[in-house]
């Protein structure tokens, strides 16, 4: 029996690739999570710029949501009992924000050894159709891997403006309309985008990319992840250390080592969206 999931949601992700919108938390825990988050924010203007891969490993309240015992309760049964969060993100449209996503699939660059690959997206705001909420086309993780190519568009937020090589239906698109605090699951295959923020209000979505155990990178290199229920009998991911407070010298120590080898091998790290990162010195932490 699922724990959080009805029968019907399962058999939805399996079929749809999607589940949408799951009630994971509270108005109120949402509104912590992002109080916590806007405050490191306050004291740190390039808060995201100086922590693109990986961010829950500087984060204490990012390594905190994605622990979230209700949005593992979701992932669980869809993924089983083994899970690690493999990689977290932020897609963030402020008010009247231009920018968008382009159709794609996430798993394209992931380089992981197979689909058993979900995306929580935790909305911290509303999210809408005017505000630009994911949208996703149901079913299209059936249709496997699919080509992508790199485009640029400065209001991308995808870093290399991936966009699926194929004919996309557009009209049979379903919008995630979600409220702060709940969540939708998506498949690493399933075709998603969005459009721009037509609002007045910010629409702000955390992700969370939870692998289960036994996946693997296959590109090579030792990637590195945090085990966040259950047990790992695989030891495929090096264990990520839990940060004690908010750019952690340990933590920052190790992402520092993850930015390093994405720099040697260019491509080894394809977690989130966001590549291109730096070196962070200790001196200059918050
Ligand atoms: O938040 C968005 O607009 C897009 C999110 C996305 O592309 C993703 O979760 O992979």
């Amino acid at each position: 029996m699922p724990k959080m999931l009805s029968e019907a949601q399962v058999e939805q992700y399996r079929s749809e690739g999607f589940v949408c919108p799951v009630d994971a938390l509270s108005i109120e825990e949402a509104a912590e999570f992002l109080a916590r988050m806007e405050d490191l924010e306050n004291r740190e203007p390039d808060l995201w710029a100086r922590s693109k891969i990986k961010p829950h490993l500087l984060m204490m309240w990012l390594n905190d949501l994605m622990r979230s015992s209700s949005i593992l309760d979701a992932v669980e049964d869809v993924l089983g009992p083994d899970i690690m969060a493999w990689a977290t993100g932020h897609f963030d449209k402020k008010p009247h924000d231009p920018s968008f996503v382009t159709w794609h699939q996430d798993g394209t660059y992931w380089g992981l050894s197979e689909p058993s690959v979900v995306t929580a997206w935790v909305a911290l705001t509303p999210s809408n159709r005017r505000n630009g909420c994911m949208r996703v086309i149901p079913g299209s993780h059936h249709r496997g891997q699919l080509p992508h190519r790199d485009t640029s568009d400065r209001n991308n937020l995808l870093s290399r403006g991936q966009d699926v090589e194929v004919n996309v239906e557009e009209d049979q698109a379903v919008d995630l309309e979600l409220r702060p605090g709940q969540i939708s699951l998506h498949h690493t295959m399933l075709i998603h985008g969005s459009k721009p923020n037509l609002s007045d209000t910010r629409r702000l979505g955390i992700t969370v990319r939870y692998v289960a155990a036994h996946v693997s990178q296959t590109r090579g290199f030792r990637d590195s992840a945090t085990l966040v229920r259950g047990i790992d009998k695989y030891r495929n991911f090096v264990a990520e250390p839990r940060p004690r407070c908010d750019f952690d010298p340990n933590a920052v120590e190790f992402y520092n080592e993850i930015v390093a080898e994405s720099r040697r091998r260019k491509d080894a790290i394809a977690v989130g969206h966001q590549n291109k990162a730096e070196l962070l010195k200790p001196t200059t932490m918050l």
